[in-house]
């Protein structure tokens, strides 16, 4: 379930401290340690999976967007972005998958 040398399974067991917005028994939510934007948000999946390629349970899929409603109607945020990056190629630098959530100041569309 967990990964020895992974810095996001070392969050989820509360080894490596962070902001925590949201948890549960299978998910956890925390503040980016380097903000994109005003408000920052990462969801993970406690059980290690290296890309969202990975994740073979679609119930937990649901959840984790499921996390991203619940979080941001608590912190009343309307307007935001989710994004998964998938793989180096496309910016992921953690292989933990996770959502970032982004909100707070104008986000361009396409992104770079
Ligand atoms: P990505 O590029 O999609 O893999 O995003 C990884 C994000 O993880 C990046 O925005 C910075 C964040 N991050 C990396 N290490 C830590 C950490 O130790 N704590 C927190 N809170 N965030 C981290």
């Amino acid at each position: 379930m967990y990964k020895e040398d992974c810095i996001f399974c070392k969050i989820a067991q509360g080894q490596i401290p962070s902001t925590k917005v949201f948890e549960n028994d299978e998910i956890l939510a925390f503040r980016d340690i380097n903000p994109k934007a005003p408000t920052h948000i990462l969801i993970i999946p406690k059980a290690h999976y290296e890309t969202l390629s990975d994740v073979d349970n679609e119930t937990l899929l649901g959840k984790l967007l499921q996390a991203v409603q619940q979080i941001t109607k608590g912190l009343e945020i309307e307007h935001y972005r989710t994004v998964i990056n998938n793989g180096s190629g496309a910016g992921q630098e953690v292989f933990h998958m996770h959502l970032h959530i982004l909100a707070g100041r104008k986000l361009d569309w396409p992104p770079g």
